[in-house]
């Protein structure tokens, strides 16, 4: 087994984690308290109440719920960046050098908060890890799957701006997965694309959903990176194309794990994917809720395949940065 010390110093890229899913306990009863918002009475009421809650969740749904309450505490610009600043300064320790961070405007629109606050107080952080930390990073607003296609349409309008001028780099497509597949949203995929043709595409799919969800995100969102993915292993097909395509999947071994995907990261099919030359990453989801930020989910990753060697963990980074979204000369130091 390499060692901790390895993982930490080995150069890192996150390329699935909701900005939303850093809101750790400790900064969301200040913030509460800050915006005077009250949470439901059913909300557990402090720190270490909620932090045994996170322990243990039964499904995505139940992830969820608690996910779109703890949203509420954000609303003003500064709220935003502080949340993702804090994030920043954590994963910097970590060896994080590259990072493709996920947040969802409708969460806050739904609010009355503005998508401008939201995007412009994240954007900031991003801006500030750059400058401060050497960090680069990429924003990719999501789409939240359970809301009317409809209404998802509008919120690609409404970014119209900030996607014209690349200060949203992605589009993807979160929240409960099965009952809501790909083919719903092909209209909102290519109405963003058509705001800037270099607009990258990447879709949550085949965490909870199946195989053929994988292969629809693929198919008819032209998507070129898949967040999960896992449940691609049980099509070969699939497998061949995700591996002759290069078509990265973003995989959260500890979400995997807390939200019940998995009974433990040992089930994951990575030696798999790794077999079959199908390039992944390893990322960290909410690591707010699910217990571990990039380097934990690096060194779960590592005792549960304890027969990987420095060259396959250097195999697994190298992945990791070729599949970034940022250019070559970047990628070059990284
Ligand atoms: C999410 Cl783990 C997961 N799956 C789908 N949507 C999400 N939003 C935040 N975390
Ligand atoms: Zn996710």
């Amino acid at each position: 087994m390499v060692s901790v010390e390895f993982l930490k110093e080995l150069p890192k890229c996150e390329h699935h984690l909701h900005l939303e899913g850093t809101l750790e306990p400790d900064l969301l009863f200040p913030l509460a308290e800050r915006n005077h918002i009250t949470l439901p009475q059913t909300f557990p009421q402090t720190v270490t109440e909620l932090n045994e809650k996170y322990k243990s969740f039964r499904d995505l749904q139940d992830f969820l719920d608690y996910y779109y309450i703890g949203t509420n505490v954000l609303i003003k610009e500064e709220d935003f960046f502080d949340l993702a600043w804090a994030y920043f300064q954590k994963v910097h320790k970590q060896g994080l050098v590259h990072a493709e961070v996920f947040y969802d405007p409708q969460s806050h629109t739904s609010r009355g908060v503005t998508i401008e606050t939201v995007t412009l107080g994240f954007q900031r952080a991003c801006a500030k890890a750059q400058s401060e930390l050497g960090i680069s990073s990429k924003l990719i607003m999501c789409l939240l799957r359970h809301i009317e296609p409809e209404e998802c349409l509008q919120t690609v309008k409404d970014a119209k701006k900030f996607i014209e001028d690349g200060t949203i780099s992605g589009l993807g497509l979160d929240s409960a997965e099965r009952p809501f597949p790909p083919n719903l949203f092909i209209e909102c995929y290519e109405t963003a694309k058509s705001y800037n043709k270099d607009l990258q595409l990447t879709a949550h799919a085949g965490e909870e959903g199946s195989a053929q969800f994988v292969a629809d995100a693929l198919d008819l969102l032209n998507v070129t990176r898949i967040d999960h993915g896992i449940n691609s292993i049980h099509d070969a097909e699939l497998i061949q194309r995700l591996a002759s395509e290069q078509i990265m999947l973003t995989v959260c071994p500890l979400s995997n794990v807390k939200l019940q995907v998995v009974k433990s990261v040992k089930e994951l099919p990575l030696q798999e994917f790794l077999d079959n030359n199908v390039p992944f990453s390893l990322n960290s989801d909410d690591p707010a809720y699910f217990g571990g930020y990039i380097l934990d989910n690096y060194i779960q990753v590592s005792k549960d395949f304890p027969d990987w060697n420095y060259g396959t963990w250097g195999r697994i980074a190298k992945n990791a940065i070729n599949g970034s979204w940022c250019d070559s000369k970047r990628k070059h130091e990284l």
